[in-house]
C-alpha cells in the first residue's frame, strides 16, 4: 500500500550492516529502485561472513552507494552515527539491511516532511492495515514496554519506538549528539529529537519479521549488545551511578550518629560524599 511518491530525489538512506550476506544485495536493489534515493550510505560494521565483499562489488557498479567500513564491530548505534555524519542529502532515512521492512513504504514516510508538516517521521508496525508477519509474543511485548517507557519520559504517544524506519530533515538529525553504540540508539534518537521540539509524525509500515534462525540478531544472548535503556528513559533513581556507588548502596550499614546528629562512617555517607565529588553542584 504505497502513497504516490512526492517529487524529490534528495534522500540519503543510511544502512547499518553486520553479517547480512543473505539479504544485503536484495535490500540494496529494492532501496535503489526508489527514485527518491540520492545516495545510500552503507556502513559495514566489520562483517565476517562475506557481506563486505558483496557490498564492495555492488558499490563499484552503482555510484549512489557510499561504502564505509568499521575496523572492528561496534554495534548498530555506532554504524548509524557514522552514516548520519556522512549524509549529504536534505532528508535522512534509516534502513536496516535485512528484509523485514519494505522500501515501498518510503513514499508514505516522506510525505509529512515533503508537505511541510513534519521535521521527523517514525514508522510504526502497530498501526494501520499494512501486512505484518506474526512472530514472537514476548519480543513484541518487550517492544511495547520500551515504547511505553520512552513515551513516559518524552510525553510523546508513539506506538513503536523500536521500528527501524525513522526519517529526519538532515539538519535536525545532524544537530543532535548521539552517543549509544548498540541498540540503545533507538530510544536515544527518540528522546533527543523530542527534546528539540521537532514536529514528529508517525506512519504505518508493513513488517516481514524474520526468525532468529533466519538471521535476526539475538540481543539478549549477546550480552554486550543488550539494548541498554538509554539514560533518557531510565528512572532517575538508577541514573548515573557508578559500579562503586552501586556496591556502596547494596551494603548499607547501620548508621552511626556524630555529635551533631549527622551520619558518620557508613557506606551511605561515603556514597553521598563520593557522589558530591563526582557530580559537582548536586546535593
Ligand atoms: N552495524 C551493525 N549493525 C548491526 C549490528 N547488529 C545488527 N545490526 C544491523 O541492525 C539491523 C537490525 O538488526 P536485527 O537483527 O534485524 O534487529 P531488529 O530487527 O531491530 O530486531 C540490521 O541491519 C543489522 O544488520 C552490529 O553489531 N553492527
Ligand atoms: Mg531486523
Amino acid at each position: 500500500m504505497s502513497a504516490s511518491l512526492p517529487a524529490t530525489s534528495d534522500v540519503s538512506v543510511i544502512m547499518p550492516v553486520f553479517n547480512e550476506r543473505a539479504t544485503v544485495e536484495s535490500v540494496l536493489r529494492l532501496v535503489l529502485a526508489q527514485p527518491c534515493v540520492a545516495e545510500m550510505v552503507v556502513v559495514d560494521d566489520c562483517s565476517t561472513d562475506g557481506t563486505f565483499e558483496v557490498l564492495t562489488k555492488l558499490a563499484e557498479s552503482e555510484r549512489r552507494i557510499r561504502l564505509h567500513r568499521h575496523e572492528r564491530n561496534q554495534g548498530k548505534g555506532a554504524a548509524l552515527r557514522t552514516g548520519i555524519s556522512k549524509a549529504s542529502a536534505e532528508i535522512v532515512l534509516i534502513q536496516d539491511a535485512d528484509l523485514e521492512y519494505d522500501p515501498e513504504d518510503y513514499a508514505a514516510l516522506l510525505k509529512p516532511i515533503l508537505s511541510g508538516k513534519a521535521d521527523a517521521v517514525f514508522g510504526s508496525r502497530f498501526i494501520g492495515s499494512h501486512e505484518h508477519r506474526v512472530l514472537y509474543f514476548w519480543h513484541s511485548l518487550g517492544n511495547q514496554f520500551l515504547t511505553l517507557l520512552s513515551n513516559m519520559t518524552t510525553n510523546l504517544n508513539l506506538t513503536d519506538m523500536e521500528a527501524c524506519y525513522k526519517v529526519f530533515k538532515r539538519e535536525l538529525i545532524q544537530s543532535v549528539k548521539l552517543e549509544e553504540n548498540r541498540f540503545g540508539i533507538e530510544p536515544e534518537i527518540v528522546a533527543k529529537i523530542a527534546r528539540t521540539g521537532a514536529r514528529i509524525y508517525e506512519v504505518a509500515i508493513s513488517y516481514h519479521g524474520r526468525t532468529y534462525a533466519e538471521g535476526k540478531k539475538n540481543r539478549l544472548e549477546r550480552r554486550h549488545q543488550r539494548p541498554s535503556l538509554h539514560p533518557q528513559i531510565r528512572p532517575p533513581a538508577v541514573r548515573n551511578f557508578t559500579t562503586t556507588e552501586r556496591q556502596g548502596r547494596r551494603k548499607v550499614e547501620q548508621p552511626k550518629v556524630g555529635p551533631k546528629g549527622e551520619r558518620v562512617g557508613t557506606n551511605e555517607s561515603k556514597f553521598t560524599a563520593e557522589k558530591k565529588k563526582e557530580l559537582p553542584g548536586s546535593d
